[in-house]
């Protein structure tokens, strides 16, 4: 988590989660311990390789899906999951992605995106997420070649599966996380992540030193963010991510199956401001939390 990646990701939507590629998880195995195929959900799987994605079925219902992400590239990874914006081509984001422009392009504020789990190099993930119907692509910028899905619209009012209980709700907002203050059960948990907020929000988890305060890591974050370290204090850019999903619109929510050791934590939202451009963890959107 360096500066440099972490300014690149002010750039576009998905440049976030490109700049987390970086990063080295470690609980991909435990992540699939809940038992969402039972769920009897329609079962979705975007795989990520070192050039492109790819989305089978390419073809899905709309509503509660299991999403299983499958990363067979040598970096962590996600993928931005989006509506694509009515006038928009999958090559037109792209270009506009890759265009370096100094202001976020306006439809990531506007459409539509359902979340993915962050998933270590070689590893696999899952959350259960709500596709409504349209074009959607699963992207992150270039030089990844992006993956077409359609959702038809079989089932338009799609209620939460029942038998899927989430073991925490967490809710992101401007510019939060809320349910987070109270200590998280160590091993397999389902937390429910909603964005109630108006901009879309990110929810990237690392592993903190043991007992770190919310002021050590938010004094950290900015000395980082404003390029003067300073001595003594968090080394962010060794941290691992351990888990997290990818941008969530407002409105969505998804299931996340999380399963973490007992220590200190760190949440963090790094989605450029509507206003400013800037990440949303320089307006305040950093959590330290603790589990066990
Ligand atoms: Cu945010």
């Amino acid at each position: 988590m360096n500066r440099r990646v972490i300014l690149r990701g002010m750039g576009g939507a998905a440049a976030t989660a490109l700049g987390f590629s970086r990063f080295e998880g470690r609980l991909a195995e435990a992540r699939e311990a809940t038992d969402l195929a039972s769920l009897g959900l329609p079962e979705l799987t975007i795989t990520v390789n070192e050039t492109e994605y790819q989305v089978s079925p390419a073809t899905t219902p709309a509503g509660w899906t299991l999403l299983t992400f499958v990363n067979q590239g040598a970096d962590d990874n996600s993928a931005d999951v989006m509506l694509i914006p009515s006038g928009e081509t999958i090559e037109s984001l792209m270009a506009t992605l890759a265009s370096q422009t100094a202001a976020p392009p306006a439809w990531i504020y506007e459409t539509t995106f359902a979340g993915a789990p962050w998933v270590p190099a070689g590893a696999s993930g899952q959350a259960v997420v709500l596709l409504s119907a349209g074009e959607w692509v699963a992207f992150s910028p270039a030089p990844l070649t992006p993956a077409s899905l359609t959702v038809t619209a079989e089932n338009a009012t799609p209620v939460a599966p029942s038998g899927l209980q989430a073991d925490r709700e967490i809710t992101m907002q401007e510019f939060a996380f809320l349910g987070l203050d109270e200590p998280v059960a160590a091993g397999p948990q389902v937390w429910e992540v909603a964005n109630e907020g108006q901009q879309p929000h990110i929810l990237s988890i690392s592993q903190l030193p043991a007992g770190t305060t919310q002021a050590q890591y938010m004094d950290s974050m900015m000395a980082m963010m404003s390029g003067t370290p300073e001595a003594g204090g968090l080394d962010l850019a060794n941290l691992s991510i351990l888990g997290g999903c990818s941008t969530v619109s407002r409105g969505q929510s998804l299931y996340l199956p999380l399963d973490l050791e007992a220590g200190t934590y760190g949440a963090i939202c790094f989605f450029p401001d509507e206003e400013t451009g800037a990440p949303h963890v320089l307006m305040g959107m950093a959590q330290v939390f603790t589990v066990g």
